[in-house]
């Protein structure tokens, strides 16, 4: 990265010198509750008796409140209406709300709560997807993408395979757990504080929970510790509980949990057990391909449908196959309801195609990249959702990456060691990802931006992006002073606030730059517009081209003596407007959910991953020597921030593949509810080498500056660290039986590489 091109994120200082803000640093109103949630111990039973007599008679326990205190809707679900905050007669989820304990100490509430009494009839417990499906349990109508004749192709291919793939849930693991403060404002209007990626719900969820307004309700962020699309839907249910008590005690009310609660109640990435088939002509070119998702969505709906959809828009991921026809299935579990997670579904779907063709390609005695690279989509391919790919650069990233690290040369030492070693073995993987950019759901793309020029010349910017990390506030303020003209350090971005920015879709599916970006761009358009008619008539410029830049009036690109402060002030005296909102929507997207046909995306986001990793073949543990990247940002307009959040993701996708395991028992109880249990990877376990090359290309116009979004595409290079690990384990024992099933643990590994024994 060039040094004249760093633009250093606007929160590195406070991060590093612990001066950020997060929920718990807020400032303590005076007089505030704590409140604690008594969670069901039973995944899944009737309710018979909950007694809270002894708990509410303890010290400092104010009230405890549950369902019957709900003055609204007991309903804390944002696609269907599915999900109390409190359980009544039924519990469906271990962690599932029953009661919320409200003292004078957050170590009060808690003690009260071992004085909860709870007898609950146990009802049969399905963890399983697939059993689930069996039982007709459905969160949502069944999905179908199909184009051509699957069943014809098939008859007529030369080579046809099929089998089952899976991987497993995540747990965010953001630094900051979830939480809610809500403040009681005059009358019966509250303002919640929260550590959300999505406003909208929280506020909606919050009003209607109270039979209130969403005027009534103002929640401001300021930034979070951490998403991953944790906190996309499920933040809710923290600021609804705080919500509920501070409404009826109106008295500051703080709800957050500690690490072991927010795992145990909150849902994580959605399990996948899938079907698939892929048919081959003699050529080995794919010429169909059919799969079948069972998606395990937990106790409710939450996000799944929604991440079920986008499991189908990349079932293909990179490649060009004429015949597809997928199917998918939203199963009811009695886990907690399963959540967005960092991709959205996206990898799960990819993680089935690439074990078809490596499947595929290791039957037919061929080698899975050559497989992979023959069968990358070509510019205009039409996707099984019907929209026409533009501006494909999948070849292109998968030459440059082969070109610019050498593969042959990677290949050859890795077949050189793995000759002259027996105990440990390398692996090599290619993962090429294509992740389509917009909300799936039409409607939720479109942002707004409220900008202020205040007369001294600095400038407040809101806009309806969260901060959680991934810079977009910086973002945000280089957006702002490339359109004004203007030094950054003028710009104050405000926290995120429903008063001055409403309806909020989510910071979420990697869209959040670009349509705030593009919403900022033009509130500043129309503010410039007024200012540069103001300088135009001061400097007697005529018709002459008027602009700022570097603080200063430009006439025809000269500069003049004019500069932004005393542009402001004359404006000012004119009495001209010096405050804007913008407005975007993304132009030209759309989708029938009907048909499941469309153009959903306003563009898609290339690139290739090379993953070499080391097995140590006596004790099943490996290290990832390099992953080597070529990635397309497009123009980059902060290549430091965009370089971060590419390291990050595919870090969080080398995490979700090999370490991370998600494990509840038959009970449906989480046993790896902790840190010494559930292992993220950590500075020892990143690649040792991480080379990510930006692939020289010219951005979309839906990009904000045509710099492309980078928040989730990433993620989904960790896919090829199973497929590293799944080959050195190959190449130890030939005839290993490794099931395409993620997480590839190295208890995983080693059961493979003595199954059957060598
Ligand atoms: N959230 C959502 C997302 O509501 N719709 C999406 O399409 C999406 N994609 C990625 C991540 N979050
Ligand atoms: Mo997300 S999975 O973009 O909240």
């Amino acid at each position: 990265i060039p040094e004249a091109t760093v633009v250093p994120n606007q929160d590195a200082a406070g991060h590093v010198t612990g001066r950020s803000l997060y929920l718990d640093d807020l400032p303590t109103f005076e007089g505030t509750l704590h409140a604690k949630i008594f969670d069901s111990p039973l995944a899944h039973g009737t309710v018979r008796r909950l007694d809270w007599s002894r708990a509410a008679q303890r010290e400092g326990v104010v009230r405890i409140f549950s369902a019957t205190d709900i003055p609204g809707h007991n309903n804390i679900g944002g696609i269907f209406p599915d999900e109390p905050l409190f359980a009544t007669d039924t519990v469906t989820f271990m962690g599932q709300p029953l009661l919320l304990v409200v003292a004078e100490s957050e170590e009060l509430a808690e003690a009260a709560l071992a004085d909860i009494e709870v007898d609950i009839d146990p009802l049969p417990v399905v963890t399983d997807p697939r059993e689930a499906f069996g039982l007709g349990q459905l969160l949502s109508p069944s999905r179908t993408f199909q184009k051509g004749d699957v069943a014809a192709a098939f008859a007529n291919c030369a080579h046809v395979f099929s089998g089952r793939a899976e991987t497993g849930g995540q747990e965010h693991l953001y630094l900051e757990t979830h939480g809610a403060y809500v403040q009681p404002l005059e009358g019966s209007s509250l303002r919640v504080y929260s550590s959300t990626q999505g406003l909208r719900h929280v506020q909606e969820t919050v009003a209607h929970l109270l039979n209130m307004g969403m005027h009534q309700v103002e929640v401001d962020v300021t930034r979070l510790g951490g998403g991953f699309g944790g906190k996309e839907d499920q933040a809710a249910m923290w600021a609804a509980m705080a919500g509920l008590a501070a409404y009826h005690l109106r008295r500051p009310v703080k709800c957050m949990p500690h690490r072991m609660e927010d795992m145990r109640m909150s849902g994580k990435r959605n399990p996948y057990s899938s079907d698939y088939r892929i048919g081959l002509d003699a050529d080995h070119k794919i010429v169909a391909f059919e799969a079948t998702y069972f998606q395990n969505g937990g106790a409710a709906a939450d996000l799944s449908p929604a991440i079920l959809e986008r499991t189908l828009f990349h079932g293909t991921n990179t490649y060009g196959v004429a015949h597809v026809h997928l199917t998918a299935h939203s199963c009811k579990t009695n886990l907690p309801p399963n959540t967005a997670f960092r991709g959205f579904g996206g990898p799960q779907g990819m993680f089935v195609i690439e074990a078809a063709i490596d499947q595929a390609a290791k039957a037919l005695g061929i080698s899975t990249i050559e497989l992979q690279r023959k069968n990358l989509m070509p510019e205009g391919y039409e996707f099984s959702y019907g929209q026409i790919v533009r501006g494909c650069h999948a070849a292109e990233c998968w030459d440059e990456a082969a070109r610019r690290f050498d593969l042959p040369r990677l290949q050859s030492e890795v077949e050189t060691f793995n000759g002259a070693n027996k105990l440990f073995k390398k692996g090599l993987a290619l993962m090429p990802i294509c992740f389509g950019i917009s909300f799936t759901n039409t409607m939720m793309n479109q942002a707004r931006a409220l900008l202020h020029i205040y007369w001294d010349g600095s400038v407040s910017l809101s806009t309806g992006a969260v901060e959680m990390g991934q810079g977009v506030n910086t973002k945000m303020q280089q957006v702002a002073a490339r359109s004004l003209g203007i030094r950054r350090d003028r710009i104050r971005v405000e926290s995120t606030n429903t008063t001055r920015v409403a309806n909020t879709s989510p910071s979420a599916a990697s869209a959040t730059a670009d349509l705030n970006g593009k919403a900022v761009q033009i509130a500043c358009a129309e503010v410039l517009e007024r200012l540069t008619a103001v300088a135009r008539q001061h400097l007697a410029a005529g018709d002459a081209d008027i602009s700022i830049g570097n603080e200063l009036v430009h006439i025809d690109g000269i500069a003049t003596e004019l500069d932004w402060k005393t542009l402001v002030h004359l404006a000012f005296a004119q009495r001209v407007n010096l405050s804007a909102k913008g407005h975007y929507a993304t132009p030209e997207i759309h989708f029938n959910k009907a048909t499941g046909k469309g153009h959903p995306f306003a563009y898609h986001v290339y690139g290739t991953a090379i993953t070499v990793c080391t097995v140590d073949c006596l004790r099943g543990t490996y290290e990832f020597d390099a992953v080597q990247v070529v990635h397309d940002f497009g123009k980059s307009i902060n290549p430091l921030i965009d370089l971060g959040q590419c390291e990050g993701g595919l870090v969080q996708g080398i995490g979700w593949m090999t370490m991370e395991e998600v494990v509840y028992n038959e009970q449906g109880k989480l046993l790896s509810n902790a840190l010494s249990t559930y292992k993220i990877p950590d500075i020892y376990s990143v690649p040792k080498v991480l080379d990510i090359h930006f692939l020289d290309a010219p951005g979309s116009d839906g990009a904000i500056l045509r710099s492309k979004a980078v928040g989730e595409p990433p993620l989904m290079y960790g896919i090829g660290a199973f497929f590293a690990l799944r080959n050195a384990v190959l190449a130890f024992n030939k005839n290993a039986l490794v099931p395409y099933s993620a997480p590839m643990t190295p208890e995983k590994v080693l059961m493979g590489l003595y199954n059957p024994e060598v």
